[in-house]
């Protein structure tokens, strides 16, 4: 059974490798710039809140190693061929039983999931801070998040592995990481909404709430969509008759490393930065005054 992601069995024109090169360090740049952010603001919060900044600065860092660590994979995994003109791996036009005896370093999409089972449990815990809850709920949410968070970063890990190939297990093991997102998405829809209309809550918060809502919808959703990508392009097919370049698989495997970065800024940067508003406006409320604040207000 092939255990490789589909990224290996296609061969890229210069363009399709630059672009996915480029987009993998746009991804692990940004988490770096906005570590920036969230330590330069923290103070413009109420203490209460802080503990949002801090968790947003430990998704940061952990972002930055492994997406750097990502986009080394792909570098290190393709080489040029002139006679060609396309960027292409060892296993590239192997037979599926030769693939499994080759021992070439291979690209693969595993490091973001072990990025992944930090950082979900962070951004669930992260926003439980920021809204206003009894402690006996907190608790109950943070054990429900960091579990069904945890369970379905575990078991999307293991499905990825088959997605070249015989797909039953993909399937199975995406099935079963399907419920607990499930769950963590009514969870989150019942927090959310509720911050929305809660009155002990300022109406600007509770407006910056509701669009945290539609940002965590289509944010995650992107994830299962990236997995799913193989389904869709025929990185299976390209396996065993590699006819050059495979326009569709090129393009697909750029289109799925879009997305992940997409989702990675969108999931983890815009909804701290949107917290780190929501505590600001909750914070001014409650007639915090930024340290220092006063002095400038004065001279
Ligand atoms: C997997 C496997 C297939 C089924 C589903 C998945 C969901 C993944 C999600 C990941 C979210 C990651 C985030 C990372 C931020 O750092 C595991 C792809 C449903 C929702 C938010």
């Amino acid at each position: 059974m092939i255990q490789l992601s589909m990224e290996n069995f296609v061969q890229y024109s210069p363009m399709a490798f630059d672009m996915v090169s480029h987009i993998l360090t746009l991804g692990f740049a940004v988490m770096l710039a906005a570590l920036l952010y969230f330590v330069l603001t923290i103070r413009t919060v109420a203490p209460r809140y802080r503990i949002s900044s801090v968790l947003s600065v430990v998704v940061m860092v952990s972002a930055f190693l492994i997406l750097l660590a990502q986009a080394q994979s792909w570098q290190n995994a393709f080489t040029y061929n002139p006679s060609t003109g396309l960027y292409t791996s060892p296993y590239v036009g192997l037979t599926e039983a030769a693939v499994a005896t080759a021992v070439p370093l291979a690209f693969t999409n595993g490091f973001r999931y072990l990025n992944w089972l930090i950082d979900v449990p962070m951004l669930l815990i992260q926003i439980l801070f920021v809204v206003e809850l009894t402690r006996q709920e907190r608790n109950r949410l943070l054990i429900r998040f960091s579990f069904s968070g945890t369970m379905m970063i575990v078991t999307g890990y293991i499905g990825q592995f088959y997605e070249v190939g015989n797909r039953t297990p993909f399937l199975i093991w995406g099935a079963i990481s399907t419920a607990f997102f499930i769950d963590v998405l009514w969870q989150m829809r019942g927090l959310l909404i509720g911050a929305a209309k809660d009155n002990r809550i300022p109406a600007n918060a509770q407006a910056v709430f509701k669009n945290i809502w539609w940002l965590f919808l289509v944010s995650w959703m992107l994830y299962p969509g990236a997995y799913l990508a193989p389904l869709v392009l025929d990185g299976a097919a390209t396996l065993v008759n590699p006819a050059g370049a495979n326009t569709w698989s090129e393009i697909g495997v750029v289109a799925r490393q879009i997305t992940y970065t997409v989702a990675d800024i969108t999931s983890k940067v815009f909804y701290g930065v949107m917290l780190t508003v929501a505590a600001q406006y909750r914070s001014e409320a409650e007639g915090y005054v930024m340290e220092g604040a006063s002095e400038v207000a004065t001279a």
